[in-house]
């Protein structure tokens, strides 16, 4: 097929135009586009283009949720110790913090043997957000489709309990009364605002070794979801885990990484990842 086809706006229709992009492997915004842009990355393909494999893992939920604990044991997966945290201030960027190999995500903190300038390697960022809500506003500044996402979830918390002031920091503010189940709402809905309605979310409920009474956590979450949103579309138990601070915890942990490549993979009909081996012109 003739990369050609797409650079006008107006001779073929949409539909033809997404096949394009699909089977070509170029980036969907070329879509949104206007004729004379889409003509100069035309031009800029045929002269030469390269693959790139990039992706953006971003993780989301409550203060104190534990999504600093989970993205420190990712990048440690063999460790048995549980990590110390403090709670994060705004953004924690992980830049390229896994490279993938074989099949494999591998900590770039183990490995000093990878280029990361590279065009051909594989990497993959991380960002963890604070739970904090002062910091709410500027989050969704960088929710983005070209993302996978991460929703972490305290599974010793009952949905209707109110999640503490103290460690939200929400005093005066309207985040106030917040429940664990609001702060659940409040992100599924931001990804479906910003992300679109499709976007697979992965579900980590954590605290499992404190969870006495919580036998069914993904029903509890699944049944505070308002139906007129259809927000449960997002979740799904094929998406989910339950992970607690024990070493027994690893395999969970391992088992996350391979979701998590697994939704990489743009021949996973169910993913929206279809960046993930993307050609772009070569001089970009
Ligand atoms: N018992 C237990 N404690 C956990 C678990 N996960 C995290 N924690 C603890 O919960 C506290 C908060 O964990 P963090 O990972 O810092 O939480 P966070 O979601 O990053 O919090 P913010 O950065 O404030 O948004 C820490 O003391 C962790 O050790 C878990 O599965 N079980
Ligand atoms: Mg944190």
């Amino acid at each position: 097929m003739d990369v050609d086809i797409i650079a006008h706006k107006t001779i073929h229709d949409v539909c033809i135009h997404e096949a394009v992009i699909r089977l070509l492997r170029i980036p969907k915004e070329v879509l949104e586009w206007d004729d004379e842009r889409r003509e100069r990355f035309v031009q800029e393909l045929k002269d030469g283009k390269v693959r790139v494999h990039r992706a953006r893992i971003i993780i989301v939920g409550c203060a104190g949720a534990g999504k600093t604990t989970l993205v420190e044991r990712l990048k440690h997966p063999n460790n048995d110790e549980m990590p110390t945290t403090t709670t994060t201030v705004g953004l924690d960027v992980h830049r390229n913090v896994f490279h993938v190999d074989d099949g494999r995500l591998i900590s770039m903190e183990n490995t000093t043997s990878i280029t990361v300038s590279s065009r051909e390697e594989k990497m993959i960022t991380l960002m963890d957000f604070a739970g904090q809500s002062a910091y709410y506003a500027c989050h969704q500044v960088f929710l983005t489709k070209r993302a996978i996402y991460v929703l972490v979830s305290d599974m010793s918390k009952c949905m209707d309990d109110k999640v503490s002031q103290l460690e939200c920091d929400t005093k005066g503010t309207v985040f106030a009364d917040w429940k664990h189940g609001d702060y659940i709402r409040f992100w599924l809905q931001s990804i479906r605002t910003y992300c679109g309605e499709n976007m697979p979310v992965v579900l980590v409920a954590t605290h499992k070794d404190k969870n006495t009474s919580n036998e069914n956590f993904f029903d509890e979450i699944l049944h505070s979801l308002p139906e007129e949103q259809n927000l449960k579309k997002h979740i799904s138990t094929q998406r989910y885990f339950e992970i607690g601070a024990t070493p027994e915890d690893k395999e969970k942990i391992f088992d996350i990484q391979k979701l998590l490549l697994h939704l990489l993979s743009p021949e996973n009909g169910e993913q929206q990842y279809s960046h993930w081996g993307e050609f772009i012109p070569s001089f970009c």
